[in-house]
């Protein structure tokens, strides 16, 4: 394809891609399926590729960037972002109303929005495209974070319509729905990385990250609230202008004639917001002639036109029974208070983290205290303070165990590290971890905590390779495994060793490596011998690898007991590669013909092919002028000097992986 052809087709694929981009995330009404969309995004991926003077800011392709940044830059608002007055009561918000009618008159309408409970951001657009985002900062001044701003798709590159403004500042509320948090966390479980306390912090964490390859991955959502144009003269106006540019808006929204109806929406969302997948902690309510918004102003702090009322935080008081410590499968000593069980926002707590020793000591919390424990992002609930009015007489400062609960063995906290951990790898609470872990990881149904903890318990396994070495007579048994469980749970076991590569990396359990990073990983690297072989600057060049990742994996791999495990679930069947008719992973090297020459760092011959064929690209064995790459390692023969005559560009293994992180 020529240049202008594939302008053409680019033409037709960046309009098509954003109307179905748009009905997915932002409409929740998907006009194709997700093969579909991506088959149409990996076409335009590589037109792209191979046309990068084709690229614009606004195509689909442009969300994420392909480096991380080194700062962000700080940038002064050109209005103010002002924080909103509190309303926590009916009499807050008739107090407020009689001085509206006291300065505006009685001729009042109001707009109700749900107050999204993450982060306020300000965008800017010229001639339709979207140029600078930036944080709120301290109102003030806030920071420029465009790149990660792009990868929300409820923000468009490009507004919707015709009669555009030729310039458009838009606010609005950044925040992660409960589950991505959700995943999110489980996520960071599985890796030892620390837990974020609630959506808000993970929403802010995330947009601080300075790789938006990170915040990508990371599915945050948005909902636009505020913008000026010249054709609007309500705040409703204003809301439904914004739903036509494409932009996200929350549709829980009421055009309210009397305070009685702002009332009535409050008190409905009090318990219905629960059911949301986002977190909210009020109503903003919003004077909706914006003639009568500008005429009321602004205080040194607020507009006088607008006020949130706020939902009574998520919090009771309970009794701490007692401070347990839990071991976790990298060994982490997580300390957990017992609580007598209390109802908070409809469900009932009964344990809550307190995180590590530092929190501990923080707090001064003790058996016997009543404590305030929140349910902080609804998942885990947390301890927020200790009552000391109500401490009871003869309670005593914990002590932090200095030895495993589990085996004993002395504990060791790094410094600068806030976590405490057992260092036994045989400690029984970190080879269950392990177990528990690899079975969820390679779905083995059937196979739950309690039976994993009465196998450990009786030596019948302790590595994972153990598992497939279990009779049906040991699992029989067992307390509560009757014969037709036994050999469900023996069938189970088997299929998992038909589990692709990728599954069984992320069952290994390597710090850092989480489901999505193995997934990436399996992909480069096709087996685990390829992966045992590569250079931490190989595994760096990966779509958002840090160093850590890199050097964890490295380690693992170093480690004797380590390869002695691979070595035995591959005596059970283990493939540990991707299998040869695999779907492809990307179609980024589509049309592109590769030759392979020499001996390659860490791919095989085989390894490489597949490789690249699983990108959507051909391997050749001959070097002609239609070949596209050739990549050659050391000893490079005959193939290396045709390819130097005929200008055919050479590839080294770094180069090829950096090829396909730059175009998946
Ligand atoms: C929210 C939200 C926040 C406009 C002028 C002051 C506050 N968190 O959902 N702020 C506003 O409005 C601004 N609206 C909202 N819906």
């Amino acid at each position: 394809m020529d240049q202008p052809q594939a302008q053409e087709r680019i033409q037709t694929l960046r309009p098509l891609l954003s109307e179905w981009g748009y009905a997915y995330y932002v409409l929740d009404d998907p006009k194709v399926s997700d093969a579909v969309y991506d088959q149409h995004y990996q076409e335009l991926k590589a037109l792209e590729a191979q046309f990068p003077d084709l690229i614009t800011s606004d195509s689909p392709t442009q969300r994420v960037g392909n480096r991380p940044l080194e700062r962000f830059s700080t940038v002064t608002h050109r209005i103010p972002l002002y924080s909103l007055e509190n309303a926590f009561s009916n009499e807050d918000l008739t107090t407020w109303e009689e001085r509206l009618i006291k300065l505006a008159g009685d001729d009042l309408e109001f707009v109700c929005e749900l107050k999204i409970d993450g982060s306020a951001n300000a965008l800017s657009y010229r001639e339709g495209l979207f140029i600078q985002g930036t944080t709120r900062g301290d109102g003030v001044q806030g920071e420029e974070i465009t790149q990660n701003l792009r990868t929300i798709h409820a923000i468009p590159l490009k507004l919707q319509g015709t009669d555009l403004p030729p310039e458009l500042e838009v606010r609005g509320e950044v925040f992660l729905p409960r589950d991505e948090f959700a995943r999110i966390n489980q996520e960071r479980l599985a890796t030892g990385e620390k837990l974020f306390a609630n959506p808000r912090n993970a929403c802010a964490g995330t947009l601080r990250q300075l790789d938006s390859r990170v915040v990508a991955a990371r599915k945050l959502d948005f909902f636009a609230y505020t913008a000026h144009f010249s054709k609007a003269t309500t705040q409703w106006e204003v809301l439904n202008q914004l739903e036509a540019f494409g932009f996200g808006v929350n549709p829980n929204r009421k055009l309210c004639k009397t305070l009685t109806e702002v009332h009535a929406f409050c008190h409905y969302w009090a318990e219905a917001r629960h059911q949301l997948p986002y977190e909210t902690d009020g109503v903003v309510i919003k004077v909706n002639a914006l003639s009568t918004q500008e005429e009321l102003g602004f205080t040194s702090k607020f507009p006088r036109w607008a006020i949130a009322f706020k939902y009574p935080p998520e919090e009771a008081a309970t009794l701490v029974r007692s401070i347990e410590i839990q071991v976790g499968r990298t060994g982490a000593l997580t300390p957990v208070a017992e609580l007598q069980p209390i109802l908070i926002s409809g469900s009932t707590v009964s344990r809550a983290t307190l995180h590590n020793q530092d929190r501990i000591q923080e707090l001064d919390v003790r058996a016997g205290d009543t404590v305030v424990v929140r349910k902080a992002g609804e998942i885990i609930p947390e301890i927020l303070r200790v009552i000391p009015e109500l401490r009871p007489e003869g309670t005593v400062t914990y002590e932090f165990p200095r030895t495993c609960p589990e085996c004993q063995t002395p504990v060791v906290r790094t410094p600068g590290e806030a976590v405490t951990r057992c260092p036994n790898p045989q400690c029984p609470a970190s080879i269950r971890g392990h177990l528990i872990h690899w079975c969820d990881a390679l779905d083995i149904e059937g196979m739950g905590e309690k039976l994993i903890a009465q196998l450990v318990a009786i030596q019948a396994v302790q590595s994972v390779a153990d598992i497939y070495s279990l009779t049906l007579l040991q699992l029989q048994k067992l307390e509560r495994m009757g014969e037709k469980s036994a050999v469900k749970v023996i069938e189970q076991i088997q299929r998992s060793i038909e589990q692709p590569w990728g599954r069984v990396l992320y069952g290994l359990g390597i710090r850092h490596i989480g489901s999505s990073i193995s997934t990436e990983l399996a992909r480069a690297f096709p087996s685990a011998e390829s992966l045992s072989q590569a250079t931490p600057e190989a595994i760096n060049n990966l779509y958002g690898f840090g160093e850590e990742t890199a050097q964890a994996i490295v380690a693992w791999f170093q480690a004797t007991e380590n390869r002695v495990l691979l070595e035995r679930l591959r005596s059970y069947g283990f493939l540990l590669a991707n299998q040869k008719n695999q779907q492809p992973a990307s179609t980024v090297l589509a049309g592109k013909t590769f030759v392979l020459t020499g001996t390659l760092p860490s791919l095989s011959r085989e390894e490489c092919t597949v490789l690249i064929e699983s990108h959507g690209g051909k391997v050749t064995s001959s070097v002609s002028s239609r070949t596209s790459y050739l990549v050659a390692g050391e000893k490079a023969g005959s193939k290396l000097t045709k390819a130097e005559q005929l200008g055919v560009p050479i590839l080294t293994e770094d180069q090829l992986y950096r090829l396909l992180t730059i175009s998946s």
